[in-house]
């Protein structure tokens, strides 16, 4: 058994070159729910749904979100009628946000509603939310408190991070499946994802930090930043807000305690040092995914390290 950690983008690329190389029903991928918003009326659960349309092969690559060739005539008339359109919502993926909404209702819970989906999109791998209770993650800026969607795609990253809330934390359990998977694992991969706002908000979730510390996987972590920067998304600019260096080893830092591996690109071979001063096995290997081939020699690589 294999259990992944993920956020949006990155993960879903690494996780679809590991798709390739181990059966789907091996794999459960705990997937971050601190980005998911209510946008009218309806749930909306961004890394779920980058994780599920990735390995259904349906993602708009190029955007690295959404479903590829969507349309946006929905959102038109909404902004005929006044609403603000700041969260590009194709007309299919609203579809899945219709549903998903549908069956909350319903009185299903968002990890049961999550493995409808994707029983619809065809998919075998085990997709969980790290919780079914409500967590969101909110930023702290100098142009004021708000949610992280807010201050990802309305406002463009621009503010100044000051600090990061994640909301609801101390109320949210882990989700059915969660524990059992990490602590039922051979493998346990951090995935190449945000380190506060993907992982981060996933280790803050109740008995799960403390779950992977005890599990007797061997874990390894890929690094989501090359060259002291991330390869996508605000990464930088949040660590840099909460005070920590931007770096590789600042990554494998915040996972110290429980690491085994950590997959450092070969552009930051300087920090190997630094990083098995902590006590971790460095691996070197070029983490920037481009193609197929990319992921699925990077998978190799992880699953190798760990022999299997
Ligand atoms: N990211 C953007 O930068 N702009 C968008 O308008 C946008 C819309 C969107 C719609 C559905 C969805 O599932 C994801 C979407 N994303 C968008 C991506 C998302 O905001 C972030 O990439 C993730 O939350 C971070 O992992």
């Amino acid at each position: 058994m294999i259990t992944a950690l993920a956020g949006g983008v990155g993960a879903a690329k690494f996780l679809s070159g590991l798709i390739r190389v181990v059966p789907e029903e091996e794999l459960t991928v705990i997937v971050n729910t601190g980005d998911d918003i209510e946008l009218y009326g309806l749930h909306i659960s961004p890394d779920l749904d980058i994780v599920a349309y990735t390995l259904a092969g349906i993602v708009d690559e190029e955007k690295g979100w959404g479903i590829r060739g969507d349309t946006f005539h929905c959102l038109e008339m909404l902004r005929k009628y006044g609403y603000e359109t700041w969260f590009n919502l194709g007309d299919r993926d609203l579809a899945t946000h219709i549903h998903r909404t549908m069956l909350l209702k319903r009185g299903l819970r968002l990890s049961q509603a999550t493995r409808e989906i994707c029983r619809s999109l065809g998919l075998r791998v085990n997709i969980i939310p790290m919780t079914d209770d409500r967590f969101e993650t909110w930023i702290e800026t100098d142009a004021g408190l708000m949610h992280f969607q807010e201050y990802l795609v309305r406002r463009g990253a621009r503010d100044r991070v000051l600090g990061v809330k994640y909301v609801g934390a101390e109320n949210a359990a882990p989700a059915e499946g969660v524990i059992d998977a990490i602590l039922s694992s051979d493998l346990l991969i951090i995935c190449p994802s945000n380190p506060i706002v993907s992982i981060g908000t996933i280790l803050s979730v109740r008995d799960v930090r403390e779950a992977i510390r005890r599990s007797r996987a061997c874990k390894v972590a890929i690094s989501p930043i090359v060259s002291g920067a991330p390869i996508k998304g605000p990464a930088d600019k949040l660590m840099r807000g909460l005070g920590l260096e931007v770096s590789a080893f600042s990554v494998a830092h915040l996972y110290r305690d429980f690491l085994n591996v950590f997959v450092l690109d070969q552009r930051d071979e300087a920090e190997k040092e630094r990083i098995e001063g902590l006590g971790i096995k460095v691996i070197l290997a070029d983490t920037i995914m481009r193609t197929l081939e990319d992921k699925v020699r990077l998978a190799k690589i992880v699953l190798r390290e760990c022999g299997l």
